[in-house]
């Protein structure tokens, strides 16, 4: 096979085309090759050599998304996935895998096998603990953010770098499925839970108050191109082990909000909390999770700001971001842009389409609908009040009261 001409590949395509298009293993390898990709758009191939042990992955990108055929995406996403990973691994070092090739004919790409690592999401459904997640994923965004932005970068490159990562298809999901389906369903794709139903109604699609602030942040998401965004960075795209990040899948990333990785990781560490809560039977276990998970969403709320203030004061190259007050109002806007996509990324993940195991693992229908509420009740606040947000407690504060209401805790 010359792979001159775009189709999607099956394992042994795959397997195929390591052997005979990478230069990556010896012509005596010994391959075998597995699908291994369950999220909602791509096709990933892990590749191993059973007589070296040596392995890689390739990720395919198709022009529907796997989730549903209504998605149609550009497989350029590919593209824009290995130059933003080269990018990342220069800009925060070891916290991305390393890409080894990009084929713009078969719109796949080549890069290192995170084996070992788990996603994190699974793992923290299995309520696993990783004490230094806080440390590394406040390093990546502080660097891929701020370095990527005006304060930072030469003016003239910045531009260029917005065109070259202008991502419509990707961005169009965004906007539809976490800024407006949510509080509307207009396309009738919304998975409320049935007991729900009439709660979701009310709350969300009949609150004309937060639906006006979740179109300015629409508005804002879709206007402004601050920084190089990872722009889907939820649990489902880190690889963990103890001792290792990875963050992976960044094909949804263009010039965006400064704020929205930060406020997206939160409220996916709600949703492990919310887990925890709702079937750890074990309350000496569940202790130790739930307050793991809240000691990780305050140090990431306060390293996030360390981190971020010192890397100003280093590296800030344009002149107005030395005047008095600005750095102060930059970090506002941002935390209430973080707290806004918290409050939109947990609704989005109980009503709309794409959902989580965290909350759809919940098998005792009553808990599962506390859960549910509890992060609804909690998103409300965090759109509504997301200019006071600024630390871990004002995340958890009202958490623990939504939680109470709804009889999680
Ligand atoms: C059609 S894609 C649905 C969701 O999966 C991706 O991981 C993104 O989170 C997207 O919103
Ligand atoms: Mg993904």
């Amino acid at each position: 096979m010359a792979y001159d001409t775009y189709f999607l590949m099956g394992a042994s395509d795959a397997e195929d085309y390591a052997k005979n298009k990478l230069d990556f293993f010896t012509k005596d390898a010994s391959l075998e090759c597995q699908e291994i990709g369950d999220g909602n758009l791509n096709y990933i191939f892990r590749i191993e050599d059973t007589n070296s042990g040596k392995s890689l992955v390739i990720k395919q990108a198709g022009d529907t998304a796997r989730i549903s055929d209504e998605f149609k995406v550009s497989p350029d996403r590919n593209r824009i996935e290995y130059e933003i990973l080269k990018i990342q691994n220069d800009l925060a070092p070891g916290l991305v895998p390393e890409v080894y090739n990009y084929d713009e004919v078969m719109n796949c790409l080549a890069m290192e096998d995170l084996t070992g690592h788990r996603i994190m999401r699974h793992a923290l459904v299995d309520h696993e603990q990783f004490p230094r997640f806080a440390d590394d994923i406040t390093t990546f965004i502080v660097n891929t953010q701020l370095l990527t932005s005006d304060i930072v970068m030469n003016p003239k490159d910045k531009k260029r770098q917005v065109g070259n990562f202008i991502n419509p298809d990707l961005c169009e999901i965004t906007e539809e499925l976490i800024f407006t389906e949510p509080f509307n369903d207009i396309h009738q794709r919304n998975a409320v839970f049935p007991p729900n139903k009439e709660f979701v109604e009310r709350e969300l699609y009949g609150d004309s108050e937060l639906r006006r602030e979740t179109a300015k942040l629409k508005l804002a998401f879709m206007s402004s191109g601050q920084s190089l965004i990872h722009g889907d960075l939820h649990t489902g795209s880190i690889f963990v082990k103890p001792d290792s990040t990875k963050v992976i899948d960044p094909e949804f990333a263009f010039y965006g909000p400064a704020g929205f990785d930060l406020g997206m990781i939160v409220a996916n560490l709600i949703f492990a909390w919310a887990n925890a809560h709702a079937v750890m039977d074990d309350s000496t276990a569940r202790t130790r999770q739930t307050e793991y998970l809240e000691q990780s969403v305050n140090d990431i709320l306060q390293l996030f700001q360390q981190k971020w203030n010192t890397l100003w004061d280093e590296k800030a190259t344009e002149t107005v971001a030395s005047y008095e007050g600005v750095k102060e109002w930059y970090l506002e806007q941002l935390l209430a842009d973080a707290s806004g996509v918290a409050g939109l990324e947990l609704c989005r993940r109980i009503v709309g389409l794409a959902q989580v195991k965290d909350i759809t693992s919940i098998e005792e229908p009553d808990l599962r609908l506390s859960a549910e509420r509890s992060c609804l009740s909690l998103a409300k606040r965090l759109i509504m009040d997301r200019h006071a947000v600024r630390d871990g407690r004002d995340y958890l504060g009202p958490l623990h009261e939504a939680a109470h209401t709804h009889a999680l805790i």
